[in-house]
């Protein structure tokens, strides 16, 4: 059984709050769960691109979006800057920072991590979302994970509340309306893209991470390691080639990173 997350859950309201006094940067994200940093491959893609900037920087698990700028993690907190969602952030930090996360890269290069990044969190995220969700044996890890420290009462208010939201995402998406055999096939053209712009070559464009690797990783690290095994997840974790890349990406990207 995994960990139970710290009950940070509807109680944490005024992390969002703006304090000019804190001069580090400050991730707010949910927190590890199934052997990532944060339970949300968006969280641990900024944790990789906060580790890639050099910044110095902070992290506070939370678990209630209700006061977040989007209603959605992760968020980053600059003193009394608050920035909401991850692409802001990256961009945030790039002009804050003066970094480039896809350094190197040519104008067609770029535009390829553009499209593979919103492939993988527009698409392939939602089939993730799916299996945690929709699948008995992986929700019940989930619930589990999100309310094994808080009163039975919040469980019975609040559990069956955020499965229905989330599962809602999904099919307003449109993943959610398609079977699994479905959903499978649409995971094996996704890992298939991924695959044929990796080649034979570390990382997806070359031998150090950029922009793309950052998101790729945790989101691959979602579909292959779901709380309990599933068809999906059994394809995801047998292709190889894309498990020694997550391993490349983790020893690269996830130093000092608690999963
Ligand atoms: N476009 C956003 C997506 C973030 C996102 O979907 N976060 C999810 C966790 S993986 C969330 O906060 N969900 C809670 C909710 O929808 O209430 C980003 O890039 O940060």
């Amino acid at each position: 059984m995994f960990a139970a997350a710290p009950l940070v859950m509807v109680w944490d309201w005024r992390i969002f709050e703006t304090k000019k006094s804190e001069t580090m940067l400050k991730l707010i994200t949910f927190p590890p769960a199934f052997g990532a940093p944060s339970m949300s491959p968006f969280g641990t893609k900024v944790m990789c691109l906060l580790n890639m900037s050099g910044a110095e920087w902070t992290v506070h698990y939370a678990g209630d979006t209700r006061k977040s700028p989007k209603k959605k993690l992760p968020v980053l907190k600059d003193g009394a800057r608050v920035i909401a969602d991850s692409n802001a952030i990256r961009e945030y930090l790039e002009e804050k920072l003066d970094v480039d996360f896809d350094k190197g890269l040519d104008v067609k290069q770029r535009a390829t991590s553009y499209m593979l990044i919103k492939m993988l969190e527009e698409h392939s995220y939602f089939i993730g979302l799916i299996e945690r969700y929709e699948t008995e044996e992986n929700w019940q890890l989930v619930r589990h994970q999100i309310f094994a420290k808080a009163p039975k009462w919040v469980d019975f208010l609040l559990a069956n509340k955020i499965r229905k939201k989330m599962l809602g995402q999904a099919e307003a998406q449109g993943v959610g309306r398609h079977s699994n055999a479905e959903r499978l096939a649409m995971v094996k053209a996704d890992l298939a893209a991924l695959r044929t712009v990796l080649g034979d070559k570390d990382f997806l464009f070359g031998a150090k991470p950029t922009g793309a690797d950052a998101t790729a990783v945790p989101f691959l690290v979602t579909l292959a390691h779901a709380p309990s095994s599933t068809e999906i997840s059994r394809f995801c974790a047998a292709d190889k080639v894309l498990m020694d890349y997550i391993e490349r990406g983790k020893a690269a990207m996830y130093q000092g990173l608690k999963a």
